[in-house]
């Protein structure tokens, strides 16, 4: 069921429980802002998702609230895992479903970052 993206941060979300190590998940990159982790379905070869360490529930809510810091980091974060995972040069793709059209299902804010084979071009 798509959440709505508006709502207050619920701290009970199945990525704080991985952020706070209460469930496990595949982490492939970690540092003070960001985690990645591999997705549990993953819909491609790579199929990793980043997650900002603080408490956010959409692009809105971090691009509004997160510190210039935590966004840069966030970012290089992002970067930083697909040159570990050899991405550069054959690219990979970057997708960020928010709120409930997009079908976002999990309520802290995530980047799905998608490669390892051609992808084909995107549907919507
Ligand atoms: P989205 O639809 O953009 O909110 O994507 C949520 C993704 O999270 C989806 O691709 C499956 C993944 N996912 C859901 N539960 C878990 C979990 O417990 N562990 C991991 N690693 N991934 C999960």
């Amino acid at each position: 069921m798509p959440i709505d993206a508006t709502l207050p941060y619920d701290d009970s979300n199945i990525f704080a429980r991985i952020l706070r190590g209460e469930i496990p998940a595949t982490v492939v990159h970690e540092d003070e802002w960001a985690i990645a982790f591999n997705d549990i379905a993953p819909q491609a070869p790579v199929h990793i998702l980043v997650i900002p360490r603080g408490p956010y529930v959409s692009w809105d809510d971090f691009s509004s609230h997160a510190s210039p810091e935590e966004i840069a980091g966030f970012v290089r974060a992002i970067g930083q895992v697909a040159r570990n995972h050899g991405l550069v040069a054959p690219g990979y793709r970057l997708l960020a479903n928010i709120g409930v059209e997009a079908g976002q299902e999990v309520p802290h804010l995530h980047v799905h970052l998608f490669g390892g084979a051609p992808l084909g071009p995107m549907l919507v």
